[in-house]
C-alpha cells in the first residue's frame, strides 16, 4: 500500500472537501482518503498496482479543482 499527498486548490468549504473525498473514494485501488480544507491537501492511501497519483490528479481536476 502506498500513500501520496496532493496539494489541492480551489476548495472553499466542507462541500468541496466532500466532493473531492467522494471522487477519490470511488476509484479502484483507493483504500483510504483524507481531505483537509485547512491544509488544502488530499492524502490518499492506495494500491499502486491498480491506481496512480496521475489518475488521482485527473479525477480531482475533472471534479473542478486544481492539483498543484
Ligand atoms: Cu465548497
Amino acid at each position: 500500500m502506498e500513500t501520496v499527498t496532493l496539494k489541492v486548490t480551489g476548495m472553499t468549504c466542507m462541500g468541496c472537501v466532500g466532493s473531492v473525498q467522494r471522487v477519490l473514494q470511488g476509484m479502484d485501488g483507493v483504500k483510504a482518503v483524507d481531505v483537509s480544507l485547512d491544509k488544502a491537501q488530499a492524502t490518499i492511501q492506495y494500491d499502486a498496482a491498480v491506481a496512480s497519483p496521475a489518475q488521482f490528479k485527473a479525477a480531482i481536476e475533472d471534479a473542478g479543482y486544481e492539483v498543484a
